[in-house]
């Protein structure tokens, strides 16, 4: 099948399941509630271990856009630019030198499933922006992969202790269908939010959708919401 095909299917596929959801989502009065919906006991965010609409899988599905970039670590970089003070290019050795922080959080896919208590290994988000030095006007990132995906973080969520790049799942190499040899993970908001082959991140003043968000996914991203879809 052409690569464009293949990406017309999978878009075509979630934009029906889209529409499944909005009608659900019209039947769901609470959702104005600042409540967290879900269920299940309170797990380290005081939030309900499973948010709504979500079920629990043992099983990591794959998700993408039909591609799934092959990165040699020698030719591996990581941008990240935009409204800093420092704009670094850092090489996959200068990457692994920065201080490294071990977490174990859950993966709630916007297409319902969510696996829990997943053990990773990377660099925290803020400890990379203390590196670049975010200006006063920084309140967006963009992230992008190898694969030209892109999706938007408001600075406040990208800045919480548990969103790494993360190179390293129950100690082993992060797989390449996963996103390896880095990706993002962003235990807070749907995994959408948490890029997988990350190339480049870019600190902006003003909120710029992503590839998703561009086609009705939601800014932010709230799984405690049912937050999925903005239009
Ligand atoms: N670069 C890139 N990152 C991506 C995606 C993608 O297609 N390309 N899919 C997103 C979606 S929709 C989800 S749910 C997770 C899936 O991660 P997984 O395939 O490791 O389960 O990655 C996110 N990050
Ligand atoms: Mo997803």
């Amino acid at each position: 099948m052409e690569e464009k095909e293949k990406l017309g299917r999978i878009v075509d596929a979630r934009m029906k399941l889209k529409a499944r959801f909005e009608e659900k989502i019209k039947l769901t009065p609470s959702i104005a509630d600042d409540k967290p919906m879900g269920k299940g006991k309170p797990n380290r965010h005081g939030m309900p271990e499973l948010p709504v609409g979500q079920t629990i899988t043992k099983k990591w599905p794959v998700l993408d856009l039909g591609i799934q970039p092959e990165i040699p670590l020698s030719k591996w970089k990581l941008v990240i630019d935009g409204e800093v003070e420092h704009p670094v290019e850092l090489t996959w050795e200068q990457f692994m030198a920065l201080p490294q922080t071990e977490d174990t959080s859950d993966f709630h896919c916007v297409t319902t499933w969510s696996k829990l208590g997943i053990n990773w290994k990377g660099v925290r988000l803020i400890d990379l922006a203390a590196l670049v030095q975010p200006k006063e006007t920084a309140a967006h990132i963009l992230c992008y992969g190898f694969d030209d995906y892109t999706t938007n973080i408001s600075l406040e969520e990208a800045l919480k202790p548990d969103v790494l790049l993360v190179h390293t799942v129950e100690g082993k190499p992060l797989p390449k269908e996963h996103g390896g040899p880095l990706r993002m993970i962003t235990p807070q908001l749907y995994a959408w939010k948490g890029s997988k082959w990350i190339s480049r991140i870019e600190f902006l003043a003003e909120n710029k959708p992503g590839f998703w968000e561009e086609r009705g996914y939601s800014d932010t991203a709230y799984p405690w919401r049912n937050d999925r879809y903005s239009r």
